[in-house]
């Protein structure tokens, strides 16, 4: 597998960058206690974390980077991503809340809440990850919302299957993909709504669900209820929330949010270059990625043995190792994938350090799949920035014990 490294981007440059301001926008510029640090709290459940605001109306936050020492991803502290923000509450009250398909079926149906709960219930756990999920790590920067590490989680979705949904409105000959429309609305009428469409073969998919629960409790509302959809394996603009239409039909969704928006060059491109819209194709399935959840960003660790913890995942695979450099990437050292395996979710690992010595030092980490995907140095540069997975980063401080 070739390192994908972005045009102008060096080694040097990427850790120079880990050392300056990113070190200091992650902790605020608080450093933790030396006895804090070296106990990065394994298991512990975050305390006060909340999720860092990119926007505030309508809300874009990511999660702090130290809630992913959780292997589920708590409500509160999930990243929120919306393009309008939810719903006014009564639009989606259940009492006038149906959901629709239509389009090219053989009967359409409009259903209610109670309707959804009379199909199979099913829990999926799957990492949902925004497509611009790092997208301040590119070089050149990349205009949108400049996530960092935060604009994913993993947690457990509860609902029914889409399949069965659209099996019993009976899809016709032309069916080929689905539009998908919530309730959400821009504030001008000017603007796109946010409809989007997957293949008819992930609406079919088995684990694609319709879900009506997150991590067990009622969906809540700035994640999608009453209903959202999950697309396990795909980037989260597929799994719109608010959900009230599904349209069966021949051709992908028209719209600034399908046919402008979330496309990914299909080969190389440089920076400014022109791409024709045949090299460009809808974001689809995640790709390979590791993160370092502990120890955080700016720690003063005590020299001696340190536990870096963190998640790793993979879109349409499973993880195969993550792997653990603290010298700049010269040699690298396997972590253990620790916890529960489940095909969509995240993996955790662990890799105990034994740091040696005092000063400034770089932890790195990259994960592999059983594809031969590799996390690569730095992501290949995209017109919007997404779909970054390059090695993940964490600066630390360790002193003389
Ligand atoms: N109806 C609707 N669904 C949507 C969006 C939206 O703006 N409207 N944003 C999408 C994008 S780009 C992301 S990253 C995820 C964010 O989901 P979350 O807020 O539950 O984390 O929702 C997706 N579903
Ligand atoms: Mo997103």
């Amino acid at each position: 597998m070739t390192n994908h490294e972005g045009p102008g981007i060096t080694r040097r440059r990427l850790l120079a960058g880990a050392a300056g301001g990113l070190a200091l926008a992650l902790t605020g510029g608080r450093l933790r206690s030396p006895a804090e640090a070296a106990d990065p709290g394994l298991g512990t459940p975050p305390t006060d974390q909340p999720l860092r605001t990119h926007v505030a109306r309508p809300l874009d936050a990511e999660t702090p980077p130290q809630v992913f020492t959780q292997y589920l991803t708590p409500n509160d502290r999930f990243f929120v991503r919306s393009h309008f923000g939810p719903p006014a509450p009564d639009l989606v009250a259940p009492s006038v809340w149906r959901l629709s398909v239509a389009g090219s079926v053989e009967r359409p149906l409009r259903l209610t809440l109670n309707d959804l709960s009379t199909f199979d219930e099913i829990t999926v756990t799957a990492v949902v990850q925004c497509s611009g999920n790092g997208r301040a790590f590119h070089r050149p920067k990349a205009p949108g919302v400049q996530w960092e590490k935060g604009a994913a989680g993993n947690a457990s979705w509860t609902g029914v299957r889409l399949r069965d949904v659209l099996q019993r409105a009976g899809l016709t000959a032309r069916a080929r993909h689905l539009q998908l429309q919530g309730a959400d609305r821009p504030v001008a009428a000017s603007v796109p709504l946010f409809t989007r469409s997957i293949p008819i073969e992930k609406a079919l998919h088995p684990d694609t669900i319709l879900a009506t629960r997150m991590n067990g409790a009622p969906l809540p509302l700035l994640h999608g209820a009453p209903l959202r959809l999950i697309t396990p394996g795909w980037m989260a603009d597929s799994c719109v929330k608010w959900l009230t239409n599904l349209t069966v039909q021949e051709e992908e969704a028209g719209g600034y949010y399908m046919q402008t928006a979330y496309r990914y060059p299909s080969r190389p491109v440089k920076p400014g270059e022109v791409i024709a819209p045949q090299d460009l194709k809808p974001v689809e399935a995640m790709v390979v990625k590791s993160l370092i959840a502990a120890p955080q960003q700016g720690a003063i660790l005590a020299s001696g043995a340190v536990m870096v913890q963190g998640v790793a995942w993979t879109g349409e695979g499973r993880i195969e190792k993550v792997e653990v450099s603290t010298d700049e990437g010269r040699t690298w050292e396997q972590a253990r994938l620790v916890g529960d395996e489940a095909p969509y979710a995240w993996r955790q690992w662990r890799f105990l350090w034994r740091t040696g010595g005092s000063g400034r030092r770089t932890i790195l980490c990259r994960a592999t799949d059983d594809r031969g995907q590799v996390q690569p140095m730095a992501s290949p540069w995209n017109p919007g920035g997404f779909l970054w997975n390059g090695w993940d980063h964490v600066q630390v401080q360790v002193r003389e014990a």
